[in-house]
């Protein structure tokens, strides 16, 4: 995997702008690229973080300069926050509560906002989602609960819940086997899933064992299913903004 260059942590010449955009309480962070975009990436923090977890200076100028450079393809990122306004308990069990109902959030207030700000509705092929940690786990529930939304699921040192609390490495059979019934129930099969965490990762040891009980199913996550592992890469915001420098630009052409 490669390492960012440390020049695209400082501000690039071109760059895009970020846009707040407010729905009751609460609000979602834009970026928007100079000239615009054929694609979407809904991008998830972790637990205990919000819309600004991701949109730092440093990740901003990363995807100017990745864009700029031509690395990858100028993309919109849409950066929310699945916590309820007020909300003070950051814990996994509560966090895991509030990733379980957050895609309805996303279908009926997040995408709305976001697009009709755009002035596009995208495609759910030029749409993806990615997450770290419990934003890898609202990635796994998008891939169960928003097939029709998303087609390209990144989710990063997180693992899926739906059968409870780090249920990729308690109960990674199940687990497997619940998202290959979401797999199979898909109305087109040209979903993409691009797993990724690090060998000193927290969430390596649930991650890792839930992707090998997928593997059970190669019809459904063989090639649909690419899985990334970095030596000694730990539970991060740096570590995941790695990931993403490798990963954003391959993301739609998986
Ligand atoms: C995991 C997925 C998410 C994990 C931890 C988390 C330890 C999140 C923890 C937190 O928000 O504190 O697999 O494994």
């Amino acid at each position: 995997m490669k390492q960012i260059p440390g020049s695209y942590f400082a501000p690039c010449a071109r760059a895009g702008r970020v846009e707040s955009l407010s729905y009751g309480e609460k609000h979602v962070l834009v970026y928007l690229p100079e000239g615009g975009a054929g694609h979407i990436l809904y991008l998830i923090h972790g637990g205990g973080g919000d819309q600004r977890s991701f949109f730092r200076d440093d990740f901003l100028h990363m995807i100017d300069h990745m864009t700029a450079d031509a690395l990858m393809e100028p993309m919109y990122i849409v950066s929310p926050c699945f916590y309820d306004p007020g909300e003070t308990d950051k814990t996994p069990a509560s966090s895991g509560i509030a990733v379980k109902k957050f895609c309805a959030e996303l279908r009926d207030r997040v995408i709305p906002l976001a697009e009709d700000r755009i002035g596009t509705r995208f495609r759910r092929e030029d749409r993806a989602i990615s997450g770290f940690s419990m934003g890898g786990v609202t990635t796994w529930y998008a891939f169960l609960q928003a097939p029709d939304l998303f087609s390209r699921f990144l989710p990063l040192s997180g693992d899926c819940w739906v059968c409870g609390e780090k249920g990729g490495g308690k109960f990674p059979e199940e687990t497997a086997a619940k998202l290959a019934e979401a797999a199979e129930k898909q109305s087109a099969p040209d979903y993409r899933i691009h797993a990724i965490t690090g060998s000193r990762d927290i969430a390596f040891p649930n991650l890792d064992a839930q992707i090998r009980a997928m593997r059970a199913y190669p019809d459904l996550f063989g090639e649909q299913l690419r899985y990334d592992v970095l030596e000694g890469g730990v539970h991060d915001y740096e570590t995941i903004f790695r990931y993403l420098y490798n990963a954003l630009p391959g993301l739609f052409s998986l």
